[in-house]
């Protein structure tokens, strides 16, 4: 029996020690002794404690549901969804800072304040969300000259996330973690601060990254707009892509509001999709490729390769061309019989219907919600929009379908039901490009962890596997 004074004080959450500094490292840095002692006495005192069962089930189908991986930042529910460091969506709509350039205060708080509840557990003060957000923008500024040059040389038509797993590779070659490695001359101790450093500077050179690799599909390679160093990460990734007023490019003619909804569109997507839990492919395999020491560019390149699959992150291209695709079979996107019948003939076909189900969840993605709220708090904005109304219509028939159909866990709509459209509304229509901005935003959870997964000493990752003489040894 676990004594649970002991544990409580094993457990002993860490504040940032009431850190009043503005720089995320330093808080980090007063953070983490405890936390390794934390981690320590967990191991030392309550190391042979059993966590569930594993089933040959569970062998056999994905690992479902083995609990076995320690993850800090986020944690999913089957019902409640995701939370970030135990708050839900609309926790961190109203606690965490905004931006103050935000003209009715009204839009999604800032991603980096995101990642700095993700990183300390605390939410920052809006001067540390600002700090962070300068800090990143400094460090983007622009792109190492062989990754620049590299992008600029890929074969026209590559995949937009070979593009991006592509470019986040070549920046190994200026890691600050893998030259200190090589050298000799770190400790174990010190490797969380170079892993930091690197993961800050993937992260911060992801909005020039994402709009090289669409200036690559829409342009020839010509830049669409300008990165802004006193602007935040979300914006540099909506100037980039040349979708912002200001911009000289303004590819899409956006007006004032229509930009000013794109970059809180960009704030909320690239906020909500930052993590959800370690278990999903490309947090999982980031964290097992950091396991290894490799550096967090190749750690997150490699996840990037997961997030390219389409029962994953590619889900959100798969879904748009369903929507537009369904629109043109139908008379109209509020027509339920035909609806009906269309994911009827498609499931016939043994297809799945894109943007549902889940692997843990058991109830709509309250990130789906999320952007389905913002669609519906902008009527003016998307009443005339038929794939906008198909997505809402959708969402009411699937499920139904779904269920009827018998074979689904989880017939509610998935994150990836709503996000592309939106995007595909203000004209980024490049459905192939829509995963890279879900990288984008999930560099943050992922790099969080590996920051403490060094910080913390875990070890590689080995889990044991059985061959089908063990598996039936055990079935005897
Ligand atoms: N349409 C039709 N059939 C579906 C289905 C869907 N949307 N979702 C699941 N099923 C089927 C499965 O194919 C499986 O059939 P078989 O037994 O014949 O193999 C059965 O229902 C049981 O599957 P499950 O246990 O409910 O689902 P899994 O945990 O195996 O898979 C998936 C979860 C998300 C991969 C799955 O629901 C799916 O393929 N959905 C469509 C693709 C999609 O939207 N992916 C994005 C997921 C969100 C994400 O991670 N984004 O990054």
């Amino acid at each position: 029996m676990i004594h649970s004074h002991a544990m409580r004080r094993a457990f002993h959450c860490t504040k940032a020690a009431g850190s009043s500094s503005v720089g995320l490292k330093q808080v980090l840095q007063d953070l983490i002794p405890q936390r390794k002692h934390d981690i320590l006495e967990l191991k030392k005192n309550y190391g042979n404690v059993k966590i569930g069962d594993i089933t040959i089930g569970s062998v056999i189908g994905g690992m479902r549901g083995n609990t076995s991986m320690f993850w800090q930042g986020t944690s999913l529910d089957a019902y409640e969804g995701i939370k970030f460091q135990g708050k839900t969506i609309g926790d961190c709509q109203r606690l965490l800072p905004k931006s103050p350039k935000d003209s009715n205060g009204k839009g999604n708080f800032l991603p980096e304040s995101m990642l700095w509840l993700l990183m300390t557990g605390e939410v920052p003060s809006i001067e540390q969300a600002l700090h962070l957000s300068a800090e990143l923008a400094a460090r983007g500024r622009q792109l190492p000259d062989y990754t620049d040059k590299l992008m600029s040389n890929l074969p026209s038509g590559m995949h937009p996330m070979t593009q991006l797993a592509i470019g986040l590779a070549s920046m190994n070659k200026g890691s600050e973690f893998a030259r200190k490695y090589e050298k000799g001359d770190i400790g174990k101790n010190e490797y969380w601060e170079y892993v930091f450093d690197d993961a800050i500077n993937l992260i911060a050179a992801l909005p020039q990254l994402t709009g090289k690799i669409y200036s690559n599909i829409v342009a020839g390679g010509k830049p669409l707009g300008q990165f802004r160093e006193d602007c935040d990460w979300s914006y540099n990734i909506c100037s980039l892509l040349g979708m912002t007023s200001e911009d000289s490019c303004n590819r899409q003619n956006l007006d004032g509001k229509q930009s000013e909804d794109f970059v809180n569109l960009m704030r909320l997507y690239t906020g909500i999709h930052v993590d959800h839990e370690g278990g999903n492919v490309s947090a999982h395999t980031t964290h097992l490729v950091g396991s290894a020491l490799s550096d967090p560019y190749l750690s997150y390149s490699s996840g990037i390769m997961g997030l390219a699959g389409p029962l994953h992150g590619l889900a959100a291209q798969e879904v748009v061309r369903f929507l537009i695709e369904m629109n043109v079979m139908i008379s109209s996107p509020q027509s339920g019989r035909e609806i009906e019948q269309y994911l009827w003939n498609l499931l016939r076909c043994k297809r799945v219907i894109p943007g549902y189900g889940h692997a843990v969840l058991r109830k709509a993605d309250p990130r789906f919600i999320a952007m389905l709220d913002f669609a519906k708090a902008r009527p003016e904005e998307f009443a005339q929009d038929k794939n906008v109304i198909l997505m809402e219509k959708l969402s009411e028939i699937a499920p139904k379908v779904l269920k009827e159909h018998g074979k689904t866990k989880n017939p509610y709509p998935n994150v990836d039901s709503a996000s592309g459209i939106l995007f595909y509304h203000y004209g980024v229509t490049e459905l192939l490009f829509f995963t890279v901005i879900f990288g984008c935003s999930r560099s943050m959870g992922p790099l969080t962890q590996l920051v403490w997964d060094r910080a913390l000493g875990l070890p590689i990752e080995r889990p044991k596997s059985l061959d089908f003489k063990s598996l039936g040894a055990l079935c005897r």
